[in-house]
């Protein structure tokens, strides 16, 4: 049979299990990755699986978001992860080397390889043909801790790429345009496969934007073949011996299929709150910006910098707009200060950060009240930026730089830009910043400051309980709504305890209170549950809050992986009806979660049964069984 890029990879590194969508599989993991938001939670739980060493080929624990150190928080998370990293054989990733998904795709990551991240951005190597997945801390760390992972084998969606598009047109465009076809659920459960003639005109960086962006789409990763582009790329990198051809077989049967024409494609923009609230740029243009900021693990890269760079040659900003630039990587930030690019980008008035997250992750720059922020990010979300009523509009580096230029949304198709970009052969290294793993582990002491609290331990499941209704929310719920994350709360991601009391916080503020009083509770969600990002903090706080279960409609891939492996209960809702503070008896359990039927649940207060299912493998029907990951593993040795 003709086979799919994904097929290949998944074949080559299958060691358990059968590749037919929905089943389980095991995975040979060749390398991981860790920022520090989640790496804390994750090292913590590598500590309690007691190995000597990692057993990927290559792990890397990067410290790109918590950069602010206006306390010792973040400076003792880094330190215990450094500590770690030092330990274990890890490379450490010191804070200013950049954003993690360019530094791994700089540095590290290999076409045809299996990376998974604890971030869900982490298919950004899917640019350079790896299979790379985000996940919750405790799948990294398990994989980091065995060289395994088990993944439930997703369906592998087609997306077909033809003609050759517009100079202005970046990856981000284009991802942009499948968001708008497919909305944020339209790639859960799939592979994002790229093919057409169209990539041809794609460098690797734009590819890494499409797969970075997958991530906004719900897909398990996002994958290019690894083509005459990839050889260029990795040959700049110094690392043209990491080169593999790969492609998928012609006529390569495939579950979905959609086809984009890049020769019509415009720049397009996502409007506020949602990644796939997706126009062309031209639709609403004129619209008066505040703040423009361009970086992001999205659109960080040389070329990207480059085109605002000749968008700005000779030019102030306008005087209205505050344009913040982050290079997504020290070496980027190395080559702009060589070239003279970053003395271009100040005389135009541009702030320069750190090479990090920065106001993406809400790091600072929150925008001003009720401000509009033009970003080339990837999230949008109500009240990421760290301003609740700011509105967020996401784009590429060139709608980014035209609109600072301008002071009002701009199509830069209209400005006539003729951009001639000259990437060097070589981008040379920054290696100032890696540390590698010490020669002597055992005299590495592990780095605890007092910021870092123990994470809660779940409990097997009980066969009966009864709770009340303590959440009622809408679809889309993210895990920015559960956990908000910004700066003045990042630094808290080794102190659940803390952070608990922020939990729903721009949802609902009577919701910790509330639950504390309860003493627990059942959330009620929507579609698509917890969409967004890989923090296990957005599972972990509910356990820590007495959440047993969540009934909701649908839900995001990480998010439904990470309750399980805390041993909350993701029932989906058949049929049923909920108020606050209704109280819902839960019986048989025991055997209700061991089968894949329907069951009933008993709303004590209306007098009314609700029809709900637990969608599961077998392995995560046991772990909620043992009570969460961890009890399962001890169970198994
Ligand atoms: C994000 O973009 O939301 C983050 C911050 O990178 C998260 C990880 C986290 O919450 O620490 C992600 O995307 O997984
Ligand atoms: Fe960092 Fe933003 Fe990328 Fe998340 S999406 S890894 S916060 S740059």
């Amino acid at each position: 049979m003709k086979k799919t890029l994904t097929t290949k990879l998944f074949e080559q590194h299958l060691r358990a299990g059968e590749l037919k969508a929905g089943q389980e599989i095991r995975l040979q993991v060749n390398q991981t990755l860790t920022q520090d938001t989640t790496g804390t939670m994750a090292y913590l739980q590598f500590l309690a699986m007691d190995v000597d060493r990692v057993k990927t080929d290559c792990s890397v624990a990067y410290i790109d978001h918590n950069m602010l150190q206006t306390g010792f928080e973040n400076a003792d998370d880094h330190a215990f992860i450094q500590s770690v990293a030092q330990k274990y054989g890890i490379i450490f990733s010191k804070p200013g080397a950049g954003i993690c998904h360019q530094v791994h795709l700089e540095r590290f990551a290999k076409p045809g390889t299996i990376l998974l991240g604890s971030d869900s951005h982490t298919p950004t190597a899917g640019g350079l043909g790896a299979i790379a997945i985000g996940m919750g801390g405790l799948d990294v760390a398990v994989a980091m801790a065995t060289g395994l992972t088990t993944i439930v084998m997703p369906k592998i969606y087609n997306v077909r790429l033809i003609n050759k598009p517009k100079s202005i047109i970046n990856g981000k465009d284009i991802i942009l345009k499948v968001l708008q076809n497919l909305s944020v659920t339209g790639g859960v459960g799939f592979v994002m496969e790229y093919t057409g003639d169209g990539i041809q005109y794609l460098s690797v960086t734009d590819r890494a934007t499409i797969c970075n962006m997958g991530a906004e789409l719900g897909a398990t990763t996002s994958i290019f073949p690894s083509d005459k582009n990839t050889l260029k790329y990795l040959t700049q990198q110094g690392r043209a011996e990491d080169y593999v051809e790969l492609y998928p077989d012609e006529d390569a049967i495939y579950d979905n299929q959609m086809i984009i024409d890049l020769s019509v494609l415009n720049p397009m923009v996502a409007q506020p709150h949602m990644p796939d609230n997706v126009v062309e740029v031209k639709s609403i243009q004129g619209l008066k910006v505040d703040q423009v900021a361009v970086g992001s693990c999205t659109n960080s890269s040389y070329t990207d910098m480059m085109k605002v760079v000749s968008i700005l040659e000779g030019k102030t900003i306008h005087p209205d707009v505050s344009l913040v630039i982050s290079p997504g990587s020290a070496n980027i930030l190395r080559l702009l200060s060589e070239n003279g690019g970053l003395s271009t980008l100040i005389s135009a008035g541009a702030r320069i950060l750190e090479s990090s997250c920065g106001p993406c992750i809400g790091m600072g720059q929150a925008p001003r009240s009720n401000g509009i922020s033009v970003r080339s990010f990837n999230r949008n979300f109500k009240g990421r930026s760290g301003t609740a009523n700011a509105q967020v509009y996401l784009v590429s580096p060139e709608t980014a730089a035209a609109s600072a230029l301008m002071g009002v949304l701009t199509d830069p198709s209209d400005l006539n830009l003729d951009f001639n970009i000259q990437e060097p052969e070589s981008f040379g290294h920054v290696d100032g910043y890696f540390v590698y793993p010490s020669e002597h582990p055992e005299l590495i002491q592990i780095a605890l400051g007092p910021n870092i609290q123990p994470f809660p331990k779940a409990s097997p499941l009980e066969d009966k309980f009864s709770s009340k209704v303590a959440l009622i929310t809408h679809d889309n719920i993210t895990t920015d709504d559960i956990v908000p994350s910004y700066a003045k709360l990042l630094p808290y991601r080794s102190n659940i305890p803390y952070l608990a009391d922020y939990c729903f916080h721009g949802v609902d503020l009577e919701f910790v209170p509330r639950i504390k009083e309860l003493g627990g509770g059942i959330i009620i969600g929507g579609e698509n549950y917890g969409q967004g990002s890989s923090r296990e903090h957005a599972a972990l706080i509910p356990l820590y809050l007495g959440v047993k279960a969540v009934i909701a409609k649908s839900y995001a891939r990480i998010h439904r992986s990470n309750l399980i492996n805390v041993g909350i209960l993701p029932l989906i809702l058949v049929d049923g009806e909920f108020d606050l503070l209704d109280e819902l008896d839960f019986e048989q359990l025991l055997e209700h979660a061991s089968k894949n039927e329907e069951f009933s649940i008993y709303n004590k207060t209306k007098n009314k049964k609700i029809v709900v299912k637990l969608i599961a493998t077998p392995r995560e029907r046991e772990i909620l069984i043992k009570g969460g990951y961890l009890n399962y593993a001890k169970s198994l040795s």
